[in-house]
């Protein structure tokens, strides 16, 4: 690891490029439009100029509602510059969320695409303390706009003096349930990233062309899409879309990345995309799958369909990206690999202590790229960030090799006859039938008695019957332990999921009928 200087400001992560001489450099494909890592460099100085001049200063939040496009590097990168904390939020959600982040984060300045600028105008109806809001690609705002702001101030500015510890960023953790809770993140952290997974798992070099699937919102798709590229001085490709599976293959012919990052949901429809094998996708060198376990059959199928290996891990957006994964050299296809290099991770009992290996427990994982707390959530920041452990709220067990292998959410285990089933080895059973295109398992009452429940999204073709259900149960009988197959099973057009692809079986659990 390298030594962080103790005044430290993460936006320098661009600078490297410019001393290394990569001014000229291609750093972000989106569309028709090149940016090279001199104009992101100007663009960067221009908006943190832009920004001081809206009386934004250090500490000052700053929401960001923007789509996957040149402008949330620049936004991003300017508003850390200055030592203001920049808060990209999840695009996709309705007025009442964006007022919630407003009025929890006390942002003084909200950067918002056009296209949600209706939204956000709605959300921030009445709220008390009203921020700026920057309007990016036309529409009204209060004051100048994005493009305004780029088209004034000067092409140089020296980041601000902030310490390594401070605030840089913060990312709202959505959680199963209740409001969203805003990591803070401080300047140290990316880097640490960087030097950890984006090094020594994927082995990123400025030869190295990237392309997540999942936004830059997340935490995910912030590392793969900006941190990681800009870190190794790689170029990278951004698509503002809805990733559906059309899309991303004619975007990876187009762009040709040799990184390919995405989540399991969409490694599935892709595979069953008409013609997707038709594709050309061999300039992808690793594919990246994490935000839920990804099932050995998908893992197969790809590389049958594709001929590349797809690495998943497992990460979270409190400890900023992925803190376990398979690495090229050892994959084991359905276990989300070994903690990787400057992580360490531990599985312990609801008292705390040690489990058995091969037995489940609960995850917790320490690096220096956690969170420092919650913000405004003593109570969470306490149950969570425990010392210099985080208890990452997953059940994993770990095999002979110390391969992690994903049991659950913690919350959606299921306790049956005294025994606990993991959802995912039920779900992955039944993945693995022919006429499932993918499903959930929850436990709901049944006669104040837990019972597995599936809830099945068969392929196209496939039609829903008794017979079916009766193959179904069946079929995971003969492959599970018995107390493990699905007592009751209810065929869906789809389920519910977050925004990366994970199940959300708490809006699959039900109150057993009075
Ligand atoms: O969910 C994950 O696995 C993940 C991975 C990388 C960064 C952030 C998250 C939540």
């Amino acid at each position: 690891m390298i030594e962080i200087p103790e005044w430290y400001n993460a936006s320098v992560l661009l600078d490297r490029n410019l001393e290394a001489g990569r001014s000229g450099k291609v750093a972000i494909r989106c569309g028709d439009e090149e940016v090279t890592y001199g104009e992101l460099a100007r663009r960067v100085s221009r908006f943190g100029h832009g920004l001081r001049e809206l009386g934004v200063r250090q500490e000052d939040r700053v929401l960001l509602v923007l789509n996957d496009t040149p402008a949330f590097p620049v936004a991003f990168f300017g508003a850390m510059r200055v030592g203001a904390v920049p808060i990209p939020v999840n695009t996709l959600l309705k007025a009442e969320d964006y007022r919630f982040f407003v009025e929890d984060s006390r942002a003084r300045v909200v950067v918002a695409d056009l296209m949600h600028l209706e939204k956000v105008a709605e959300g921030l109806e009445g709220v008390e303390e009203r921020p700026l809001v920057v309007p990016v690609g036309g529409g009204e705002g209060d004051g100048p706009s994005f493009e305004e702001l780029l088209g004034g101030g000067e092409d140089e500015l020296s980041p601000a003096r902030t310490h390594r510890d401070d605030p840089a960023f913060w990312l709202y953790s959505s959680g199963s349930t209740g409001k969203p809770k805003g990591a803070v993140h401080l300047h140290h952290d990316i880097i640490y990233t960087c030097e950890t997974y984006a090094r020594e798992v994927l082995g990123i070099t400025e030869e190295d062309v990237t392309f997540s699937a999942s936004k830059l919102f997340h935490a995910y798709g912030l590392g793969n899409n900006i941190s990681f590229p800009y870190w190794a001085g790689a170029s990278t490709v951004l698509y503002p879309g809805k990733p559906v599976p059309q899309a991303i293959l004619e975007t990876i012919e187009r762009y040709r990345p040799t990184l390919f990052f995405s989540v399991p949901t969409l490694y599935n429809a892709i595979l069953n995309h008409p013609g997707a094998g038709e594709h050309d996708l061999s300039s992808v060198r690793l594919c990246v799958s994490a935000a839920e376990a990804l099932p050995a059959s998908i893992w197969r199928r790809w590389k049958e369909t594709f001929g590349s290996v797809i690495l998943d891990g497992i990460g979270s957006t409190e400890m900023l990206h992925i803190f376990i994964s398979n690495t090229p050299e050892r994959v084991k296809p359905g276990s989300s690999g070994t903690p990787v290099p400057g992580y360490e991770a531990k599985l312990l009992d609801e008292n705390e202590r040690p489990v058995e290996r091969g037995k489940p427990g609960f995850l917790y994982v320490k690096g220096d790229s956690a969170a420092a707390y919650y913000w405004r959530n003593h109570e969470k920041t306490k149950k969570t960030m425990r010392g210099e452990w985080l208890f990452a709220g997953d059940w994993y067990r770990q095999d002979e090799d110390g391969f992690f292998w994903y049991e659950g959410r913690a919350d959606d285990m299921i306790k049956v006859g005294g025994l606990w089933v993991s959802p995912v080895e039920v779900e992955n059973t039944l993945g693995e039938h022919p006429a499932v295109m993918e499903a959930a398992a929850v436990g709901v009452p049944v006669g104040g008695l837990t019972r597995i429940k599936a809830y099945v999204v068969l392929r196209e073709g496939q039609a829903p019957s008794e017979d079916l259900i009766s193959d179904l149960q069946g079929w995971c009988k003969e492959r599970l332990k018995r107390y493990q197959y699905p007592h009751l099973v209810e065929f869906v057009e789809e389920l519910p999921k977050t925004v990366t692809g994970k199940i959300q079986r708490f809006k699959l659990r039900q109150p057993e009928p009075e």
